[in-house]
């Protein structure tokens, strides 16, 4: 059965959290922008070195650069139930997106300020599979080592106090107008909440629609 989806949100606002617990429940692809340009300025390939300027800076990659290097990523996924994270975030992508490809739905995370500044300050990650910790949260077992691989943790350089607001500054300006073309759309669900937790159930329940008898009830 074909299921494509985006998932939206601000900084922080546990897109990877949220989508790692869809995987595991659904057994979809999950591919996630800005793991696979993390992956790309660690390995210092072209395309993480010309990424590396933006993402440093809290600025958005410009849309040509960004629709190439998904459209790219998408056709190594043979599944056609894959989940979109971080990608599209201007209305330039979102409709060149939906030119190549209509979505079934779109999950919106809406979650206060107070709580995405919070945060940042103390997420880890594991930069190969993109898995998120948080001193606070689904911390890692032995401290600074991912649970799967025993592999080193590392900090996002763009998790700055000083990068993080440019980012939420950006994602104001040039990402919340995707919320609305999706609205218009018809296939926009928003889930509002201060945890992972409280959202997740709501998630959960609205995927069950599309994807019946999944792996539904492990989490
Ligand atoms: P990214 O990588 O897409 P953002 O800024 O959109 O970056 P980010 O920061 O990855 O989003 P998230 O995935 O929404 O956040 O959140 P998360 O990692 O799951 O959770 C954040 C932290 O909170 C984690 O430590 C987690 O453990 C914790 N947490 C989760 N839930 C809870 C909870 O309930 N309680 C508590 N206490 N903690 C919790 O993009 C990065 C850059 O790449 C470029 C841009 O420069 C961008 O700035 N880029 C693009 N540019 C242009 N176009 C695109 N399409 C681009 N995609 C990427
Ligand atoms: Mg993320």
């Amino acid at each position: 059965m074909a299921f494509r989806a985006v998932i939206l949100g601000a900084p922080a606002s546990g897109k990877g959290t949220i989508s790692s617990r869809i995987v595991k429940a659904f057994g979809l692809e999950h591919l996630a922008s800005g793991d696979k340009l993390r992956v790309n300025i660690a390995q210092n390939t072209p395309i993480g070195k010309e990424a590396k300027t933006y993402i440093e800076k809290g600025l958005l990659v410009p849309d040509d650069f960004m629709v190439k290097f998904i459209a790219n990523e998408l056709k190594q996924i043979r599944s056609s139930t894959w989940l979109l994270d971080g990608f599209p975030r201007t209305i330039g992508q979102a409709k060149a997106l939906w030119e190549v490809q209509k979505l079934d739905v779109v999950l919106n995370l809406v979650v206060p300020f107070d709580v995405i500044i919070d945060r940042v300050k103390g997420r880890w990650v594991h930069l190969p599979s993109g898995r998120v910790y948080n001193n606070n949260f689904n911390a890692p077992v032995v401290p600074g080592k991912d649970d799967v691989t025993g592999e080193d943790l590392v900090q996002r350089e763009d998790d700055n106090p000083t990068v993080v607001l440019k980012r939420l500054e950006q994602y104001e300006k040039l990402t919340r107008p995707v919320v609305e073309f999706y609205k218009d759309k018809g296939i926009l669900n928003e889930f509002e909440g201060r945890t992972s937790d409280e959202i997740w159930p709501k998630v959960k329940s609205i995927i069950s629609n599309f994807l019946p008898g999944q792996k539904i009830g492990k989490l």
